[in-house]
């Protein structure tokens, strides 16, 4: 009978959710507070706080034309991910070994070509600059830094500054992950990125265009990058491997607690995404997810902000 009630009791407790709402500490912000917030990027860097959301920095005439181009997109020329599409292809994509990618200097000089036109080619989709627009903001927050984009190999072409994030619905999530995860997993990319930027605890952007009907959240998991820690490979969500070797189920229904947001159209959101773990839920209802995104670090002698994805 006792053993009966401390199995009941042990299922009351496991039902208990694993959510934290005040698990990182965020700051919601309008385009009127930035004034407040004029070194907020370093400050994120510096882990004063862990992320910040600034409310509608595009409007909805902006966004309904955002969305309504980017759904008109040749999906052909898009690179499907299996469980939504993205645009343009990254470099971290293209070095993985069978992917049919020639490292020729030829070609590689073509692609870092093609993505420092990509800002012109989504104005001509969306009818405004969205990188000024975007860039105007970072500057807000830059604590009076330049803001930039690296240079492709050899000083020639540049990385993409943004890419599209496609997440269908039924299907798509953007698995377990961080970005000194990432650092370690694709050190080619990386290792020419660092000769111009200090990538460690970098930070993640991204404007929601159009989140979720359901689901679609970014989870923060109550776990922060060490090295050594892994995954079965990159694609795995499930689990993360510890510095020790040991497993950790970092599932749904796991014990590990975490904290959920969900930005709105036209938000900006930037995060502690290097040092954080994190994973996009899987969307559901009828609605694509899409946001447009990347990552941001300062050069080593932190005068220059850097952004590429
Ligand atoms: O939703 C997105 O575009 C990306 C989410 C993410 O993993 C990140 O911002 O680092
Ligand atoms: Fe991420």
């Amino acid at each position: 009978m006792l053993k009966f009630f401390q199995s009941k009791k042990k299922e009351k407790e496991e039902a208990v959710s694993n959510i934290q709402e005040d698990l990182f500490s965020w700051k919601y912000l309008d385009v009127s507070d930035l004034d407040q917030y004029s070194d907020a990027i370093k400050d994120i860097f510096d882990k004063k706080y862990d992320g910040i959301i600034i409310r509608e920095i595009f409007s909805e005439g902006e966004i309904s034309s955002m969305k309504n181009a980017i759904e008109r997109m040749d999906r052909e020329k898009m690179v499907s991910t299996g469980v939504g599409h993205s645009y343009p292809r990254l470099f971290a994509q293209l070095v993985r070994p069978n992917d049919g990618f020639s490292n020729s200097r030829e070609s590689i000089k073509s692609y870092f070509e093609d993505c420092e036109q990509w800002p012109m080619e989504l104005e001509s989709l969306i009818g405004f600059d969205f990188k000024k627009r975007l860039e105007d903001v970072f500057m807000k927050l830059s604590g009076g830094r330049k803001i930039d984009t690296p240079l492709g190999f050899d000083g020639e072409g540049r990385y993409p500054n943004s890419s599209i994030r496609m997440n269908h619905p039924g299907q798509g999530f953007i698995m377990t992950h961080c970005g000194n995860y990432f650092q370690q997993e694709f050190p080619e990319f990386y290792e020419h990125l660092e000769t111009e930027v200090n990538v460690k605890d970098q930070l993640s952007y991204f404007v929601t265009v159009n989140p979720a009907e359901i689901g679609g959240e970014l989870t923060l998991f109550d776990l922060i990058w060490e090295p050594g820690q892994t995954k079965t490979t990159a694609r795995h969500d499930n689990p993360v491997f510890l510095a020790d070797g040991s497993e950790l189920d970092v599932s749904e229904n796991s014990n590990l607690k975490r904290q959920k947001v969900k930005p709105g159209p036209g938000d900006l959101l930037i995060f502690s995404g290097g040092p954080i773990w994190h994973k996009v839920e899987l969307v559901e209802g009828s609605e694509e997810r899409i946001t447009i995104g990347g990552f941001l670090s300062f050069t080593n002698d932190m005068s220059t902000i850097k952004y590429w994805t």
